[in-house]
């Protein structure tokens, strides 16, 4: 394994301050850094994490979904677990994460100390997210990232299936703001404008942008990789649990059509316990009681938001909308990539 890939990169003293000002939480611990070619943008003990997930073993019939963050994973979860599980929803009524699929890289990307309490917290199922063992997975694997390509193991496009799932990234900027402040893992007074140049920089937890969505648009013919948009999702979804389906090798019956495509809409894995929720119970310390007893005082915010293509007009500053408009057209010359805004 070529040890570019695991290089930890020099941070200047002048990125180190914006980012620890903005990402408090990872300061405190080191900060981040960008990693391998790409730059990938990690807490700075990411390494050891990064050797062990390229090594991930792959069987025939495991499905990968990998994603930018806020870019259609979750939905993308639910409807490969229930085309898989011929419309299990009896079956689905428990967490996707850890209990349906591995979030393979959630510790590597926790700031460390968030890490350590976990570890010594009382909640049994982030301690099954975050530390559960390679070798106890069950078969057929599912898995949820946000790696990119090259820090997946090579042997997943050959043996294994990989849903890709790329989201304009005006709306991914928005959505990415919101949960960086609903996780508290950003400086809940950043002002957007500010982060959107965060973003463009790729100085923020598991960006860069381009050469993620790059690198899965140069795999969209191998057979063992389905490129999905998350745009389509939204204007035909329909259409994309039939294309799912079909990469699967899964046949419907327009019952169970019928059925996905009512349940995998935004109305309805909004009101789903086990898809919305899911995060607060798989990621906190706090155990099961404690969270309930927090929610009961006060309704905690919703993983599931708007759901819509295009709610970065009702956010973005004209300036920053045309300055990320002039850096997609930037990184997309020369390439047939092209992205729905809305
Ligand atoms: S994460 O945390 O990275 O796994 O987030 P991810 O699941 O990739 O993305 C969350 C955004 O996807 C929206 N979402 C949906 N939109 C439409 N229909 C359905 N069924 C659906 N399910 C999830 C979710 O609301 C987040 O987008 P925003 O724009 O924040 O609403």
């Amino acid at each position: 394994m070529a040890e570019e890939l695991f290089r930890r990169w020099p941070v200047s003293e002048e990125k180190r301050r914006r980012m620890d000002a903005a990402y408090p939480v990872f300061a405190g611990d080191g900060g981040q850094a960008p990693f391998g070619p790409s730059g990938y943008m990690l807490p700075v003990d990411a390494e050891p994490f990064l050797r062990q997930y390229v090594q991930t073993p792959v069987d025939p019939g495991d499905v990968w979904i990998v994603t930018l963050p806020k870019c259609g994973t979750t939905w993308t979860q639910e409807m490969v677990w229930l085309i898989q599980n011929d419309c299990d929803y009896k079956g689905a009524q428990c967490l996707l994460c850890p209990d349906r699929y591995q979030f393979l890289e959630i510790a590597c990307i926790s700031a460390p100390h968030q890490r350590e309490e976990v570890r010594q917290g009382n909640n049994p199922i982030s301690k099954r997210n975050m530390f559960s063992r390679v070798e106890e997975r069950p078969k057929p694997w599912f898995v949820k990232t946000h790696l990119p390509l090259h820090y997946c193991p090579p042997a997943l496009l050959e043996r294994g299936k990989v849903i890709y799932v790329a989201r304009n990234p005006k709306d991914m900027c928005i959505s990415y703001f919101n949960h960086l402040k609903v996780f508290e893992e950003r400086d809940p007074d950043l002002p957007l404008d500010e982060f959107a140049d965060l973003f463009m920089a790729g100085e923020v937890n598991q960006l860069p942008y381009f050469p993620h969505v790059l690198e899965a648009w140069k795999q969209r013919h191998n057979p063992n990789l389905l490129f999905l948009f998350f745009e389509d999702m939204k204007r035909d979804l329909r259409g994309t649990i039939q294309k799912v389906a079909d990469f699967l090798g899964k046949s419907l019956t327009k019952e169970q059509l019928d059925g996905l495509e009512f349940n995998l809409h935004f109305d309805s894995m909004k009101k789903n316990p086990w898809v919305n929720k899911s995060m607060a119970y798989a990621y906190s310390p706090l155990t099961a009681e404690e969270l309930e007893a927090m929610a009961a005082k006060e309704p905690p915010p919703q993983f599931m938001r708007k759901g819509q293509t295009g709610d970065w007009r009702n956010h973005m500053s004209q300036q920053t909308s045309d300055k990320m408009d002039a850096w997609i057209q930037r990184e997309l010359a020369g390439s047939d990539l092209k992205f729905i805004t809305g």
